[in-house]
């Protein structure tokens, strides 16, 4: 297949790197995204987000005039739908971005074109999408009741990389291939054939779903089974970073690593469309989304616990005299994605029930939006290290990693990522 014009659907942590990535292999890419501010930033060569290296490669595409975003959809031979997948009350899978993203594309769908849903999905939602499709545009067929005789493919390819590596991970990562019929599969793959050097892997559309989602599961009863260590070792007065660190010397033994609770809109949200699909037989994934997400509670306990201890050394002072810094607010280090982030969660609710002052750090973003910005002081690492008594390190930031443990001295440390123990 000849793919000349690519359209990608929601330039977010997702859309814009693939956006961008296409045009740099020389294809016109139209981004789309109904977010004007974020349509004119790109326009302008430069970026919303932070991803390392994304601004270059953005920059030279737009300046090439390979790359241009619009707030409408325009004709293309491939269209690549990466909005978000949150999920709504009690659980249950949000597939309205994706709805309105496959019936904004329909008006300009043609014969032959090729449909990719990137976004993260519960099982059974490409067919849905192409439902969609089908529902708008009579006067195509599609491959649900047309087969590989349909005028337009569709194919659900889900994105696997990871924020802060999203382009190498792009390029060099195995791509799952899911295509509703198998002529669907070849022309997702050859069009990915196009930067992807890892294997494009063909399956078809519900295993490709289910793939992306039991890999974020697989990682996150991971992390629970060290979030439910570092409790027990605490309870029972053991570094669980050393014991973690001892455990993994053993050749099939891999522990991931705790922390205040699990982030993000990927980990933290993908393992309930199991959950909601698989309600009696998904117990074992349900019960780690239930510790990671009641670890925030455990660690608020501790802060609690720090400022106690720091009363009883400082006898003349008050709990509103004790000011906490809390270190990061991201979902995970070295990004400004505020998304579901536990960190931020924490630094909030501290800040809602603590007498005294509450300051966040976080070097990767300028400013705070509401509720946030009415609760937390932004402030300097330095300024930070200079007049909090209680420090809460919730995001391992490299700018963290460097700071001297000295510089703390008879400050009370609740340290949730084990970079200073
Ligand atoms: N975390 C821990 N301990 C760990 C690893 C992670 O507490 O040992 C926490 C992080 O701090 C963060 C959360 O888990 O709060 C998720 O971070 P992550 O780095 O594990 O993953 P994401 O959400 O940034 O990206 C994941 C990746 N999935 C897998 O590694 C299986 C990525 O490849 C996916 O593309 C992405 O989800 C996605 O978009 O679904």
């Amino acid at each position: 297949m000849n793919f000349k014009t690519v359209s990608v659907i929601g330039l977010g942590y997702i859309g814009l790197p693939t956006a961008a990535v296409f045009a740099s292999r020389k294809l016109n890419v139209v981004g789309v995204d109904v977010n004007q501010n974020a349509v004119d930033t790109i326009n302008q060569g430069k970026i919303h987000i932070i991803e390392p290296d994304l601004d270059m490669v953005v920059h030279a595409a737009v300046t090439e005039g390979y790359l241009r975003a619009v707030t409408k959809p325009e004709p293309a031979d491939a269209f690549l739908i990466a909005v978000p997948t949150p999920f709504k009350d009690g659980h249950q899978p949000d597939l309205s971005y994706i709805e309105s993203a496959s019936r904004s594309i329909a008006s300009v769908l043609k014969k032959g074109d090729l449909v990719i849903l990137e976004s993260t999905s519960p099982v059974g939602a490409t067919e849905k999408m192409a439902a969609w499709l089908a529902e708008a545009r009579p006067d195509l067929t599609f491959p649900e009741t047309h087969g590989e005789e349909s005028d337009i493919r569709v194919a659900h390819c889900p994105e696997r990389v990871l924020p802060g590596h999203v382009l190498r991970e792009l390029v060099q990562n195995d791509r799952v291939i899911g295509g509703i019929t198998p002529k669907c599969s070849a022309a997702a793959a050859a069009l990915y054939s196009v930067f992807v050097q890892g294997e494009c892997v063909i399956t078809n559309a519900r295993t490709a779903e289910m793939c992306k989602l039991t890999e974020n599961s697989f990682r996150d009863v991971n992390i629970a089974f060290a979030n439910e260590l570092s409790i027990i070792c605490d309870s029972q007065g053991i570094d669980v970073w050393d014991l973690i660190k001892l455990a993994n010397r053993h050749p099939r033994v891999n522990i991931l690593q705790p922390g205040p609770g699990v982030g993000g809109h990927c980990i933290a949200v993908d393992p309930w469309f199991i959950v909601s699909a698989a309600p009696e037989q998904a117990r074992l994934i349900r019960t780690a989304r239930e510790v990671n997400d009641e670890k925030p509670k455990w660690v608020i306990e501790k802060v609690k616990l720090a400022v106690a201890n720091y009363l009883e050394a400082n006898s003349k002072k008050s709990a509103r005299d004790v000011t906490i810094a809390c270190f990061g607010l991201s979902f995970k280090p070295d990004i400004d994605d505020l998304r579901e982030s536990p960190a931020l969660a924490i630094a909030c609710e501290i800040a809602r029930t603590h007498a005294g002052l509450v300051w966040g750090v976080e070097p990767n973003i300028m400013a705070l939006k509401a509720p946030a910005s009415d609760l937390l002081i932004l402030k300097t690492l330095e300024d930070a290290i200079e007049g909090a008594d209680v420090i809460l390190l919730l995001v391992d930031h490299q700018e963290f990693k460097n700071i001297s443990p000295q510089a703390m001295f008879h400050k009370g440390i609740v340290d949730t990522r084990g970079i200073w123990t």
